[in-house]
């Protein structure tokens, strides 16, 4: 039995749902849903302790961070359109690009997305259900955010993390435009992943993300948004259409 508990296809939850997708193995879908902070519930935090998704249930057992989630599913399913080179040397070049994700690029695109629009969920609430939604929220640093995005991140560090997505798009740009994929000809959890928070940086940042500025990204969006398996993700994988999360 696989289970993947998600907010839909977007950010780290996409990763998961990429791979899944691409393994084409049977598995169920629960949808958590952010606008009613079912992340923070605890029937979630009894599955991930840490009030975050992805998390994925295997034959009972929780597996959570989606980096390590879609190495897991390498790892459980190698033979179906595998997704990790073979090459000791070339398996570690994935896991720079994967790590550089982790540790680098989805920090600076998470900050950026939180003050432009957690910040407006933030707001919505009153002083009280803010505060009452707080206790809730296991990471110190994610209760710290969420303060944040209701009142306001220091302009200094939003600058900062501007200046970070700008070396985000420019080392992208530098590989994909000269091959195809991150690791060359291949498809990989490298492309997975940076492709999970690269995608609609088009719509969100078009004056560093466009056709002229850097051709090799916008090739790399679409090649990857024409992988069947990516078109079945999208198409099946819609948030109204999985309903709220049941226990
Ligand atoms: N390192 C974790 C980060 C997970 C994460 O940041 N999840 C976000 C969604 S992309 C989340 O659950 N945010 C809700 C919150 O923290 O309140 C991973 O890669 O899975």
């Amino acid at each position: 039995m696989l289970k993947l508990y998600s907010f839909g296809p977007g950010a780290n939850s996409l990763k998961p749902l990429l791979t899944l997708y691409e393994k084409g193995v049977e598995w169920e879908h629960q949808f958590v849903d952010p606008a009613k902070f079912e992340q923070h519930s605890d029937w979630f935090k009894e599955i991930n302790p840490r009030g975050q998704v992805p998390a994925l249930v295997h034959d009972g057992k929780v597996i959570t961070e989606s980096t390590v989630i879609c190495e897991y599913l390498e790892d459980v399913f190698p033979d179906a359109n595998p997704l990790r080179p073979k090459d000791p040397f070339m398996a570690a070049q994935m896991r720079v690009w994967t790590k550089w994700v982790d540790e680098y690029f989805c920090w600076c695109v998470s900050t950026i997305g939180w003050a432009r629009y957690v910040s407006h969920i933030a707001n919505k609430m009153t002083e009280e259900e803010f505060e009452n939604h707080l206790k809730n929220i296991p990471i110190p640093e994610q209760r710290t955010k969420w303060r944040r995005a209701r009142d306001g991140f220091p302009q200094d560090m939003l600058d900062e993390e501007m200046r970070k997505i700008g070396v985000s798009v420019d080392r992208l740009e530098e590989t994909l435009s000269q091959q195809d994929y991150l690791l060359g000809d291949q498809y990989t959890l490298a492309d997975v992943c940076n492709f999970a928070i690269a995608n609609g940086m088009d719509m969100g940042y078009p004056e560093l993300v466009n056709e002229e500025k850097t051709p090799g990204i916008m090739a790399w969006l679409t090649r990857i948004k024409e992988r069947p398996a990516v078109q079945k993700m999208f198409a099946h994988t819609k948030k109204e259409d999985l309903g709220p999360a049941k226990k």
